[in-house]
């Protein structure tokens, strides 16, 4: 084994730039997979450690478990036959390395507080298994103060080796991860200037984005800020859908005109906010600051605004089988159970809620997703089409790019004869006017609201349907 002098962390750095580091990965999730194997490709030994014996089994013969993710499986090919990764759930196997990453769930609890389980697990693994000075990476997300507080205290105190600390936060858009790991920018936040300077340059290895240095706590905020933004901008683009839907007009047709504006810029409304991050990391931030003092009204108005989405599709819905022939035993389609278009992952999708009152209701709900396999109690459909049988609404709750091509004819051939039949676009996929001229009633989040007096009006492609 070759020698490297010189202080802990020359010693680190250059072993790190000679690829002669040994890393760990705590996880092999979302993230902590193509991190894993990124490194494994660039140089690195890498150990990918998981408690899930089933994934290690997977991973072991090729078989990569995030569907959605186009260029993971060549990813994975490449890290076995590179020789250089090696999946395991024994944890025994993580001891000795020089670098430890932490690619672990913090998922929020009851509240919006943060389950931290998961992660204070892993740092006992870490303590066990380091045995010389080290690097941990903390890269899940965490509430401020995370890293130099329980993390730092619990791995500072009782080991014999010089461990730097660093947080650093992905950036990579669930379906286009790789491309995102590899290209995007990253914050890498260490507790003191020399762990921040050895996690830099581990991630500089794959990483062909601008990778910026600072403090572990201004790491973590800014994790949290930027997933925020993202949520209170998709909830005033909900606002705006609502504030359109009472006035009469449409929030697709405002959303557009106003983002002609040089510096307006609103994402688009739909029937709700899903997935793991969005969900959360606003709650951590605004718990943080509650618990300091400030209890933020404005990222805590947005989640609730956001949360209660799929509650107004499922009334308008109900409203329209009320004024249609009744609710009780009226088949509902759903087409998609994603969080999201392009992935087939469920975590905190809008469409639970959805399925969840419709179901109360009465309705009968039968869904459809071509990526996912999560139906949340709905009766499964094999296709869109078999899903439409006998339907009086159909509702667009995913925007999978396979549903752009979809037979819109077909689909209201399928549905229930002899009454309106409603298209409701949770996601603003579809034209009205080309769901009209097949024969549906077109309504959607921020559409105006349908009234009951104009619907008995309806006539195939010659107005507007709308309810209330
Ligand atoms: N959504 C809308 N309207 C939009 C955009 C999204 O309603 O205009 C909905 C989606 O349908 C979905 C939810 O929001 O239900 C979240 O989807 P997303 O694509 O906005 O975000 P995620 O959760 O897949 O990924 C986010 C990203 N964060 C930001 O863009 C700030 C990603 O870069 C992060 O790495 C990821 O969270 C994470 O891991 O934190």
């Amino acid at each position: 084994m070759e020698e490297f002098g010189g202080s802990p962390f020359d010693s680190l750095l250059t072993k790190i730039q000679r690829r002669a580091a040994r890393v760990s990965v705590l996880g092999q999730g979302y993230i902590g997979l193509p991190i894993s194997l990124l490194l494994a490709i660039s140089g690195f030994e890498v150990v990918g450690y998981d408690v899930n014996e089933r994934l290690v089994e997977g991973l072991n013969s090729g078989t990569t478990p995030y569907p959605g993710e186009p260029d993971l499986p060549e990813l994975l090919r490449q890290g076995l036959s590179s020789g250089n990764y090696r999946p395991t759930a024994d944890p025994d196997d993580i001891s000795g390395a020089d670098a430890f990453i932490i690619a672990v769930p913090t998922p929020r609890i009851n509240g919006g507080e943060p389950n931290l389980a998961y992660l204070l697990d892993a740092i006992e693994t870490v303590k066990r298994s380091i045995k010389g000075d080290a690097v941990v990476i903390v890269e899940s997300t965490v509430p401020p103060g995370t890293t130099s507080g329980i993390v730092a205290t619990s791995l500072l105190r009782e080991i014999p080796h010089r461990v730097f600390i660093a947080h650093c936060p992905e950036r990579a858009m669930p379906g286009q991860l790789i491309r995102e790991l590899t290209e995007a920018s990253r914050i890498v936040g260490g507790i003191d200037e020399e762990s921040a300077l050895l996690a830099k340059e581990l991630y500089s290895s794959f990483s062909r984005g601008e990778i910026i240095t600072t403090d572990a706590t201004t790491s973590e905020v800014v994790k949290l800020v930027e997933n925020t933004y993202r949520d209170v901008n998709i909830a005033l683009a909900n606002e705006v859908a609502r504030i359109c839907s009472v006035l009469g007009v449409s929030a697709r047709e405002v959303i557009e005109l106003a983002n002609l504006h040089p510096r307006v810029n609103l994402l688009k409304p739909g029937i709700g906010v899903g997935g793991s991050c969005l969900t959360k990391d606003p709650l951590f931030l605004a718990n943080a600051s509650t618990e300091r003092g400030y209890p933020p009204e404005l990222v805590i108005c947005a989640r609730k605004l956001n949360e209660d989405m799929p509650r107004v599709a499922a009334r308008q819905i109900i409203s329209f089988l009320e004024e249609t022939g009744g609710v009780e035993g009226a088949v509902v389609a759903i087409l998609g159970t994603a969080y999201k278009g392009g992935v087939g992952d469920a975590r905190e999708s809008p469409v639970k809620d959805l399925v969840s009152v419709l179901k109360s209701a009465g309705v009968r709900v039968r869904a459809y997703d071509p990526r996912c396999e999560e139906y949340f109690g709905a009766e499964v459909a094999g296709s869109p089409y078999e899903a439409a049988e006998g339907a009086r609404c159909i509702v667009l709750a995913t925007d999978h790019p396979e549903f752009k091509s979809l037979d819109l004819a077909r689909l209201r051939a399928a549905c229930a004869e002899g009454g309106p039949v409603l298209l409701y676009d949770g996601r603003l996929m579809f034209e009205r006017k080309r769901v009209e001229e097949v024969g549906f009633v077109y309504s959607g989040v921020g559409e105006p609201l349908l009234r009951p007096s104009e619907l008995l009006e309806v006539r195939v492609g010659t107005r507007r349907g709308s309810l209330a």
